[in-house]
């Protein structure tokens, strides 16, 4: 399991966990606790163990299988279980993504181009959607900072746009008025370049499946799963705050922003909780996803109830 190297999760937030799993480890070095021993030889315990932080049990990532099986992507409809039945015949190459926008070269790249060049990371990350289900996900791709500055943005640039393929013929979703098609997400220039943000292509070391956004999806770790837009074909740097999908259908209901914030609750439900995939009870939500000490001096000075 070399594959899960250093999870960004502050240590800060996972003191309870370690205390636990370290008086777990000492139990059983002193010949109590038999769960305790089972535990440790799961190979993929072991693995996180060996990684600092993440000492939990409650941590440890999810599967495969839950991962690439339950997924929001409305371009292949819209239950949980239609972007992998509908998303298998989805061709990923060729692929190209247009830079547009406040950057000094725009134009036309490759996948490949796109690229080349960027040192890639392999990140296991939080990830919480609105709609109080999570995960935690082992992603491999690059950090988008690194992609900004190879891109070379302008001076005026303030913002980051994503836009989803539009493809109708190959993206059944996109055939009906569900949503207002291309899903297009954005985020503030400096929440882009935060160390935390990746533009993924892998999952467990593999290429990302297209249910989950191949080639090439956004994650934003300390914001709702929706930031994250999927199967990206357009990067556009610009000064004014970009139109994104979510926020023009229910303006009330998802904000630009979408900071996970267990104290603003969804119009329609509690955002204090939320349901792991794969445990059967619920567990607190986590102020930015666990993420405060590394980002929360991104929103100095904001109402983060007005600018939810
Ligand atoms: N293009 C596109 N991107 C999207 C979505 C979508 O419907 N279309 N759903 C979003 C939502 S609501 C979530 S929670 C995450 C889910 O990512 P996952 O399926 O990889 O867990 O993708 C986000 N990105
Ligand atoms: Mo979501």
């Amino acid at each position: 399991m070399h594959l899960i190297h250093k999870p960004d999760i502050p240590s800060s937030e996972i003191t309870d966990e370690s205390l636990f799993f370290g008086r777990r480890k000492f139990l059983s070095a002193m010949g109590f606790g038999g769960a305790a021993m089972a535990v440790a030889s799961s190979p993929l315990l072991a693995c996180t163990n060996d990684a600092a932080g993440q000492a939990s049990q409650d941590e440890k990532p999810n599967t495969w299988e839950e991962i690439t099986t339950y997924n929001n992507f409305y371009e292949f409809g819209t239950g949980k279980g239609d972007p992998s039945k509908n998303a298998g015949n989805f061709r990923t190459r060729p692929w190209t993504v247009e830079i547009a926008g406040e950057v000094k070269k725009p134009g036309t790249m490759s996948f490949d181009d796109l690229l080349r060049g960027l040192p890639t990371v392999e990140r296991t990350y939080r990830h919480r959607c609105v709609e109080a289900w999570s995960m935690v996900v082992p992603w491999n791709g690059v950090l988008l900072k690194d992609l900004i500055a190879k891109l070379e943005p302008t001076g005026n640039a303030k913002f980051i746009e994503f836009t989803t393929l539009l493809d109708p013929a190959q993206m059944p979703g996109q055939r009906s008025r569900v949503l207002d098609w291309p899903y297009v997400e954005g985020l503030r220039l400096d929440e882009a370049m935060h160390p935390l943000s990746m533009m993924v292509t892998g999952i467990y070391g593999k290429p990302v499946p297209n249910q989950n956004g191949a080639p090439l999806r956004l994650v934003v770790p300390w914001k709702y799963g929706f930031k994250g837009g999927k199967s990206i074909v357009k990067i556009r740097f610009t000064e004014r705050q970009p139109a994104t999908t979510w926020n023009m259908a229910i303006p009330s209901e998802y904000g630009f922003y979408a900071n996970v914030n267990p104290t603003v609750d969804h119009p329609r439900w509690s955002q204090g909780r939320e349901r792991r995939i794969g445990k059967l009870f619920q567990q607190p939500t986590l102020m930015f996803n666990g993420y405060a000490d590394q980002v929360a001096s991104l929103y100095a000075g904001m109402d983060l109830r007005r600018n939810y």
